[in-house]
């Protein structure tokens, strides 16, 4: 290709001026054949000009697009198996947890499954360690992660309960790794740009992932309903703030949890619990925490109360103007949840019904520090018929039941274009009712409180101006 046009330019050039041509080439001889067409020779004496490198040159280029074009299919192949070995991890999670968490059928597990399991993602790991340049390491360290976790549910088969907390940490290690290996394939992959986690530089919800099983909440199972979550944006010095608010008797919080970090809440580390005096109590699983504070409904009330969660003191209380409150238009299975706050990546939000609205759904962007209305939305989605809600990037979403163990994000409505629609992602759940619901911009999970245990769901979205 180089050579071709190396000739046209030499024939251009001398077509246009003699001279030049006679300078740049040299020596040309001329004829003109009977159909008046011009033919030239043109010998070209400069012999410092590489054509043959170059010609060496392009083909080594081609040869190396050849390979790349090779190494991305590898690298294609390699996020398949990726993405096989964390539904196997997922599930490998869950079943440890459950395990831990269900103390009667934890003398009956079947550890040779899972070891057969272990087993089978062991030998993945070897397929991946033979087809892919292993160029960080990671999937050497998944092999030796997971030559360690048979020796944990070896020596877990042996001895007490609490070395299921010691696999709970491989376990959640490992997750981290396949996350990594997974940011790693993202960077490789740019055709998809990445989600920009706690931004709103993405599309609609798409799906949600397998439950994910934390743990049962501190209080126990007695405490079916509640709320837990992570604070958005926790303030400094705090790193992190992972709460848990059980209720009682199913309708009224008096005691809260936090905990500074993930590893401290799985290992029931270094808990804070305060406790809120009998005429402050909350109502219902809606509340949350945001920017150091606890927001809740306050009992027997339309009123929304802003705690400080450092000194447990009461910053504020405010009126929620016509909520309905006391089990009037709650979600169905979770009563006393008239009042549902909510935080997206834009700030705090009330997701409640009035009688004006006749029991739909209304939306309220709240300020956080005054607790006003900021503006309203009435849904056409009849709030008794949802079975929860939370509200991302400004779009609600509602859940609704449709098995004890399925669930469906069923409806959503838009706050900036005021538009709703019907739509359908199913989603597993562990136990029958989902109480508190709350999204967590910064890491795109739902935190879920499913009678009494601890889950979280990844959410996953359309890439930005891509929604379905
Ligand atoms: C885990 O995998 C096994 C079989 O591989 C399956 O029977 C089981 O339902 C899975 N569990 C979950 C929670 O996906
Ligand atoms: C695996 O276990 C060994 C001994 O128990 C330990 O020295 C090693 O650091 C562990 N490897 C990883 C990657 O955790
Ligand atoms: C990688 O990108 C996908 C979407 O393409 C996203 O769901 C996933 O969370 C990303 N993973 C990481 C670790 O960034
Ligand atoms: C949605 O997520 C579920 C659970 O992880 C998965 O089984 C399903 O294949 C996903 N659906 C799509 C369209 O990605
Ligand atoms: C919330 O209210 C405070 C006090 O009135 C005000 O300074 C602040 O700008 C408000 N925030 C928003 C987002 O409007
Ligand atoms: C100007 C010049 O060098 N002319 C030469 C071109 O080549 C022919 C034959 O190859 C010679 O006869 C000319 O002298």
């Amino acid at each position: 290709m180089f050579t071709a046009s190396l000739h046209i330019l030499l024939l251009s050039s001398i077509l246009t001026t003699q001279e030049t041509a006679a300078m740049v080439a040299g020596n040309v001889s001329g004829s003109v054949d009977p159909n008046g067409f011009c033919h030239c020779t043109v010998s070209y004496p400069d012999p410092t000009f590489p054509v043959d490198r170059v010609e060496q040159l392009e083909m080594l280029s081609a040869s190396l697009s050849a390979t790349v074009e090779r190494e991305l299919i590898k690298i294609q192949e390699f996020a398949s198996k990726l993405s096989i070995h964390e539904n196997h991890m997922q599930n490998l999670t869950f079943r440890v947890e459950t395990m831990e968490n269900d103390v009667v059928s934890y003398s009956e597990l079947d550890f040779e499954l899972l070891k057969l399991e272990i087993r089978q993602m062991e030998s993945l790991t070897n397929k991946m360690k033979a087809t892919v340049a292993d160029s960080n390491g990671i999937i050497e360290q998944l092999s030796t992660e997971l030559k360690n976790m048979t020796l944990a549910i070896t020596k877990l088969e042996k001895f007490d309960k609490n070395n299921v907390l010691a696999i709970r940490r491989e376990v959640v290690a490992l997750k981290k790794r396949l996350e990594k290996c997974q940011e790693i394939r993202n960077q490789t992959n740019p055709t998809q740009p990445p989600i920009v986690y706690g931004s709103c530089n993405h599309g609609l919800v798409s799906n949600i992932s397998e439950p994910f099983v934390v743990q049962l909440n501190w209080r126990g199972f007695a405490y079916k309903a509640g709320a837990w979550g992570r604070d958005p944006a926790p303030v400094p010095p705090k790193k992190a703030l992972y709460w848990q608010a059980p209720l009682g008797d199913g309708r009224y919080m008096d005691y809260y949890r936090q905990y500074g970090s993930f590893d401290d809440l799985l290992l029931y580390k270094n808990p804070k619990d305060y406790q809120l005096g009998s005429g402050h109590l909350a109502q219902g699983s809606g509340m949350v925490m945001y920017k150091n504070n606890l927001y809740y409904n306050l009992r027997d009330s339309r009123n929304i109360r802003k705690v400080d969660i450092d000194t447990n003191g009461i910053v504020l209380t405010k009126e929620l103007p016509g909520a309905a409150f006391n089990n009037r238009f709650s979600y169905s299975g979770t009563p006393w949840q008239d009042i549902d706050l909510a935080v997206d990546e834009s700030g705090l939000w009330a997701i409640y019904a009035t009688e004006e609205s006749t029991g739909n759904i209304v939306i309220s962007k709240l300020n956080e520090t005054t607790l006003s209305v900021e503006k309203t939305w009435v849904t056409g989605q009849y709030r008794p018929a949802a079975s929860n809600a939370f509200i991302v990037c400004g779009v609600l979403y509602a859940t609704k039941t449709i098995t004890t163990r399925q669930e469906e994000i069923f409806y959503m409505y838009d706050t900036k274009t005021n538009q709703d629609t019907k739509i359908s992602i199913p989603f597993k759940k562990v136990m029958e009712y989902l109480h508190g619901v709350n999204y967590n911009p910064p890491d795109h999970k739902l935190y879920v409180y499913n009678d009494g245990y601890l889950i979280t769901y990844d959410l996953s979205f359309y890439p930005k101006n891509t929604n379905p």
